[in-house]
């Protein structure tokens, strides 16, 4: 039987078990990339491994998400960074140059290779035929110290992409079309892989957009074969050698199969607050728009730019809206600047941001209140943008600029009906990125260039807590029950507030759940130790380890949910806390301040592979939850954590780190 293109790479990479889905895997990791918010903590691991240098083919340190540096301890951040790739041997991408995911698809991402990110959008060069997998900091830690990386092998399911997108429809149409009919959670436990006469017609910003949101659906991965529009953007970048051909065999069989038919699709728009929440544009319609941004990991490529420029041309921004463009690399803005687009959005009404996330994690232009954000983004999850109870629309750049000139939620195809000359300006790729242009060299210090051979260490920055190993008793009150698709911006939001403790995780937990309930932290340091429960899809979202590492810090001993997302499941072992499924009618019965045991003697059941628990409410009634975990998850898990265990591994003598097998 042939195999898919997500086979084919696992295989080559295969370190341990099968391509059985549902099984465990360990595979070699060719990459790792990690950014200023989850890469302090992966290089305070990576010096506790107590390695002296990356083992892997590359790895790349960005510093992209709070790069206005409001505060000492952001450039704090900022520079152990830069000292920690140069002690290390990793390249690092200086604040300003650009979203990771942006300028790693510039000039990392190689087909066929694996890469390992600190960042859920890490898939995003899948559609340049990488595989590419988001992963909690640890995770990272161990793969750039030659462990091997785990995963549940996937299943991989077959999008087969038909026909061709007509006139404003857009690949972010595409990836919302998939939104529209999976949800947030349809992808769990799945590789996207797409395949089909569609596939040609998209070049790789297009597939890369697509790709990056898969993320949305919760899956693992997303990834596209390669074909000649691969190896002419590789070209682009001078890296044409770096092109390796790679399709699904003829007879590979999937898990399942979705077909998109470009030609059917439609603008659409996903509404507050949640990325599947989606609708064809003219249903929203009409609603006034006070803010528009273009950019973000999603759509911030000089080609998904151009298209807004072009609309722009000879027209203005409405006096409604303010409209702000944030192109996700510094390469995107020099282009955009060089060939005069900047100007001529600037004549227009445009705001320029340097190519940073910030907005898209309420860092800068948070809305006003009671008011409409129109975004290119990838996530609109309530809050998330910096106030409470917003109203942030996800859409194309097509759809956000035609809105910008309305003023108001426009179909484009109707906006041009109205202006009788604003066509639709197509997608084009850039001329010429490499010779020329400059700061994709400027802003990437190379390990050979590096100016540091020491960690710099500013007083914000302390190091990674280090729970005890698993006890007889897991018991504690139910510290607040949650409902479904609870995210890690719950658990942990990434306003800039905040984000400055993210190296520092005694300040950090001070905010635990604080969007659901602002006492949480101070009840959960009282009671000590305690559970938590939800609904499904438990810990969507981002890849922040720090969403289990804050509740561990303040005593959190389990989660009780009907069903986790992938990441952060992956995390709670990372961090020693204990992950149970329960039924719909279990999650029903316990109510918050319930008094929850786990009867069995947790610690011998874990370690011995016991699947189902007994949990005891209020001393009252039972019911059964269950673990679902490999054998090397279990180990972790009672070792208190990875760092734990590979420590306790060093003191027995057992190995150097990393210790993962
Ligand atoms: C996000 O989009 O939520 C983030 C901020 O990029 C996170 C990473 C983080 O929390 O630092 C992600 O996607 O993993
Ligand atoms: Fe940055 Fe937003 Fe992309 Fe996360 S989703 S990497 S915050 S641009």
């Amino acid at each position: 039987m042939g195999q898919t293109l997500t086979e084919k790479i696992l295989d080559d990479h295969l370190v341990e078990g099968d391509l059985q889905p549902g099984e465990e895997i360990g595979i070699e990791i060719d990459q790792t990339l990690s950014q200023d918010t989850t890469g302090t903590m992966v290089w305070l691991q990576f010096e506790a491994l107590e390695m002296d240098e990356v083992q892997t083919e590359l790895a790349a340190q960005y510093c992209d998400h709070q790069t206005y540096q409001f505060d000492f301890k952001n450039t704090d951040d900022h520079r152990f960074l830069r000292s920690a790739a140069g002690t290390y041997g990793a390249y690092f991408s200086r604040p300003g140059n650009g979203i990771c995911h942006n300028v790693h698809k510039e000039n990392f991402a190689a087909p066929g290779k694996t890469l390992l990110g600190s960042d859920s959008h890490t898939p995003t060069p899948g559609g340049l035929g990488q595989l590419a997998i988001g992963a909690g900091g640890i995770d990272i830690a161990v793969a750039m110290g030659g462990g091997a990386y785990y995963v549940e092998m996937p299943e991989v399911v077959n999008v087969r992409l038909e026909g061709e997108l007509p006139e404003w429809a857009t690949a972010k149409d595409v990836i919302l079309e998939l939104l529209r009919r999976l949800s947030v959670k349809g992808g769990v436990g799945k590789v996207l892989e797409y395949t089909g006469p569609g596939v040609e017609s998209l070049s790789v910003p297009e597939r890369t957009t697509i790709t990056n949101m898969g993320t949305e659906l919760g899956a693992t991965s997303s990834i596209f074969p390669t074909d000649d529009r691969t190896e002419d953007w590789l070209a682009r970048f001078d890296r044409e050698d770096e092109f390796v051909d790679l399709q699904a065999d003829a007879d590979a069989e999937y898990a399942d199969e979705i077909v998109v038919d470009l030609s059917d699709l439609e603008p659409l728009i996903a509404e507050p607050s949640m990325p599947d929440n989606v609708v064809p544009v003219r249903e929203v319609a009409g609603q006034e728009v006070e803010q528009v941004m273009v950019g973000s990991c999603t759509n911030g490529a000089y080609e998904d730019v151009l298209p807004a420029a072009k609309m722009l041309e000879g027209r203005e921004v409405s006096k409604h809206t303010e409209m702000i463009v944030a192109p996700g690399s510094k390469q995107a803005s020099e282009m955009l600047a060089r060939e005069g687009w900047t100007a001529e959005m600037m004549a227009a009404g445009v705001n320029f941001s340097e190519a940073t996330c910030g907005a898209c994690i309420g860092i800068g232009h948070v809305p006003a209140s009671d008011s409409v954000s129109l975004r290119t983004f990838n996530r609109n999850f309530e809050g998330r943008s910096g106030i409470e109870d917003d109203s942030v629309y996800l859409c194309s750049p097509e759809v956000a600029t035609a809105s910008a000139i309305a003023g108001e939620i426009v179909d484009p195809r109707d906006l041009s009906d109205d202006l009788g000359d604003l066509e639709a300006p197509g997608f084009e790729m850039g001329t010429s990125y490499s010779g020329g242009y400059g700061a994709g060299d400027t802003d990437i210090i190379t390990p050979e260039e590096s100016i540091d051979d020491d960690l710099i260490k500013g007083p914000n920055i302390s190091s990674v807590p280090v729970k005890d190993p698993l006890g007889a008793d897991v018991r504690g009150e139910t510290l607040l029950k949650m409902q479904d698709n609870i995210t890690t911006d719950h658990i942990i939001p990434a306003t800039s507030d905040i984000l400055k403790f993210r190296s520092n995780i005694e300040r950090l937990s001070e905010f635990t759940l604080s969007r659901i309930d602002d006492t949480f932290a101070e009840r959960a340091k009282a009671a000590d130790s305690g559970v938590l429960v939800a609904g499904e899809n438990y810990g969507q979202g981002s890849s922040r380890e720090h969403a289990a590492m804050c509740p561990m810090f303040l005593g959190v001993e389990s989660v009780l949910a009907q069903s986790f997302a992938r990441i952060h499941k992956a995390n709670l072992f990372n961090f020693g806390i204990l992950p149970l499924n329960i039924d719909e009618e279990t999650y029903a019965r316990i109510e918050q301040g319930d008094d929850v045991e786990v009867v069995d003697d947790v610690a011998a059941a874990v370690a011995d592979g016991q699947e189902e628990f007994t949990v005891r409410v209020n001393d009252d009634w039972e019911a059964t939850a269950t673990l679902d975990a490999s054998e090397r998850e279990r180990r972790t898990l009672a070792a208190g954590g990875k760092l734990s265990l590979t420590k306790q591994r060093h003191s027995e003598g057992s190995g150097a780190a990393p210790a993962d097998d």
